[in-house]
């Protein structure tokens, strides 16, 4: 996968920074949060005396990549998010995109059919009406972005899981690509994939999900950074290759776990 050597745009590089270093072993770990997770942090990990922002870029993509290793083996995949009750649910919930919300695509709900490929069994695509017929639940769980905000929301959708297993989807593989109507693109791992709380939300709140919040389909993982859950989604293939993602091409750390 291609990583671009160049600064991220609107990302708070200090949640970044955090992020990466949570699976660093102890003590580094602790005395790299406890340095505020800066440049003397990083410093103090590689010993290198870093003075400019594109060394401190090269250290900090080296870190995120060590981790997505680190990340994907400590990952306990029976874990589950936090969930909340509903009066915690965010009001005026953010919408959020590489592009203003008036951009985002419209999908049409009668011609609409969910792609599916790659490693499963049935690959006759998927109707809205065969979707919503699958048995669903909801989740009220915490969408945190690397930009630096977070909000807390109420999703209602099928389990991963189990479209997979409807799919004959080839568990044992390693990833699942999820395609947007825009362009925007997802990877996840099969571990991720196959848990609990990630849904293929077709609500959010007690609504048919909106066109700002992912329309007619969102893959939401609570377990996940928010650039990790793909709204528009229109295809979703199940692969051994890793074919990257919009955000993690541009050097976002891949695992992104929480
Ligand atoms: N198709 C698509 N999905 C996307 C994005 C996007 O730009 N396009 N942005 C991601 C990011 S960075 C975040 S934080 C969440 C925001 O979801 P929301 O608009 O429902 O709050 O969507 C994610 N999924
Ligand atoms: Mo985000």
């Amino acid at each position: 996968m291609a990583r671009i050597r160049r600064p991220i745009p609107g990302v708070d590089k200090s949640l970044l920074i955090k992020d990466a270093a949570k699976l660093l072993p102890d003590p580094a770990r602790r005395a790299f949060l406890r340095g505020g997770a800066g440049l003397g942090a990083l410093t103090f990990l590689t010993g290198c005396d870093i003075v400019d922002g594109v060394s401190a870029e090269k250290v900090l993509r080296k870190i995120s990549h060590f981790n997505d290793g680190a990340q994907a083996w400590l990952f306990n995949p029976n874990k589950l998010a936090q969930t909340y009750p509903e009066s915690a649910i965010t009001r005026q919930f953010p919408f959020n995109a590489y592009y203003p919300e008036s951009d985002a695509p419209e999908v049409d709900a009668a011609t609409f059919q969910l792609e599916v490929g790659g490693l499963i069994g049935n690959k006759e695509p998927w109707t809205l009406e065969r979707l919503y017929a699958l048995p669903q639940e909801t989740q009220v769980t915490k969408l945190i972005c690397v930009e630096g905000w977070s909000a807390i929301g109420k999703w209602t959708g099928v389990r991963l899981s189990e479209f997979l297993r409807r799919l004959g989807a080839d568990t044992t593989a390693k990833y699942v690509w999820f395609q947007c109507a825009e362009g925007y693109s997802v990877t996840i791992d099969m571990p991720t994939a196959l848990h609990p709380q990630t849904q293929l939300s077709f609500k959010f709140g007690d609504e048919i999900l909106p066109r700002k919040y992912g329309f007619p389909i969102k893959c939401r993982m609570p377990t996940k950074l928010g650039f990790k859950n793909p709204k528009y989604v229109i295809g979703m293939h199940v692969t051994n290759k890793d074919l990257g993602g919009y955000w993690e091409d541009q050097g976002y750390n891949w695992f992104s776990g929480l």
